[in-house]
């Protein structure tokens, strides 16, 4: 049994989503990043970052693991899932988790703090980050013409690593329009029912259904974490 400690965050969602699609049997243990639970000590004796996601795996003595890259590659590895065996093939997944890790999830990340949680307006620095999200997914757009995932034939670790963040570009305020691989992407990668059930955990929500209400008190509580 694995306990998967997460809130419903793009980062959140990757690890969810990789416990769907590999199938491992665990519990949720929801943190409420707005109550800054992710702080309390007995969150940072399992990740000293003090960040969600974090998986404690009970099958391996309680081994805490946390960053979602490593977590979506430790279960690639425990359960022979995500990752194509092939080493080129496997070299390419893990290139693609990088570049998501390095690039996508940190570029969107900063366009969302300076787009919709900073104090001040800096428009300067909002289009540089929202720029450079955009350059990216133009990368990615470009890799799914060439294949039909980010690793080549095979569904992975990568795809599983970007959908979360790039299925958010509008609250990110970048937009998609022109990019017909990277939405073919998104269609295919959505309609996977691992997916959808990953992107109900730890509680039900699509953003299409969040309310000015709820949006208000989300942006409340991601300024608590500046
Ligand atoms: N590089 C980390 C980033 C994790 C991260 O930034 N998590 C956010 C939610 S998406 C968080 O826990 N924020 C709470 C905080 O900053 O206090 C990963 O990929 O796991």
């Amino acid at each position: 049994m694995i306990t998967l400690y997460t809130s419903p965050t793009p980062n959140g969602h990757k690890a969810s989503i990789a416990l769907e699609e590999v199938g491992l049997p665990y519990e949720v243990h929801p943190i409420d990043l707005g109550k800054l639970d992710q702080k309390r000590p007995e969150f940072l004796a399992l990740n000293l970052n003090g960040r969600i996601p974090v998986i404690v795996d009970h099958d391996a003595g309680d081994h805490a693991v946390f960053e979602s890259g490593a977590i979506l590659l430790y279960l690639a590895e425990k359960t022979g899932k995500l990752l194509p065996a092939d080493p080129l093939a496997r070299s390419r997944a893990v290139q693609w988790l990088m570049f998501q890790m390095g690039g996508v999830g940190p570029m969107m990340g900063q366009a969302n703090v300076f787009f919709r949680y900073w104090p001040e307006k800096l428009p300067t620095v909002i289009e540089r980050y929202q720029k450079e999200s955009r350059r990216l997914f133009e990368v990615l757009d470009h890799r799914l013409s060439e294949a039909a995932h980010l690793a080549g034939d095979e569904y992975s670790v990568a795809d599983v690593a970007t959908y979360p963040w790039v299925r958010t570009y509008k609250w990110s305020g970048v937009s998609v329009d022109g990019l017909d691989h990277l939405q073919r992407w998104m269609t295919e990668v959505r309609a996977r029912p691992a997916v959808q059930r990953g992107l109900d955990v730890p509680i039900p929500r699509r953003p299409e259904e969040i309310t000015s209400k709820e949006e208000a008190s989300f942006v409340d509580n991601a300024r608590k974490m500046l």
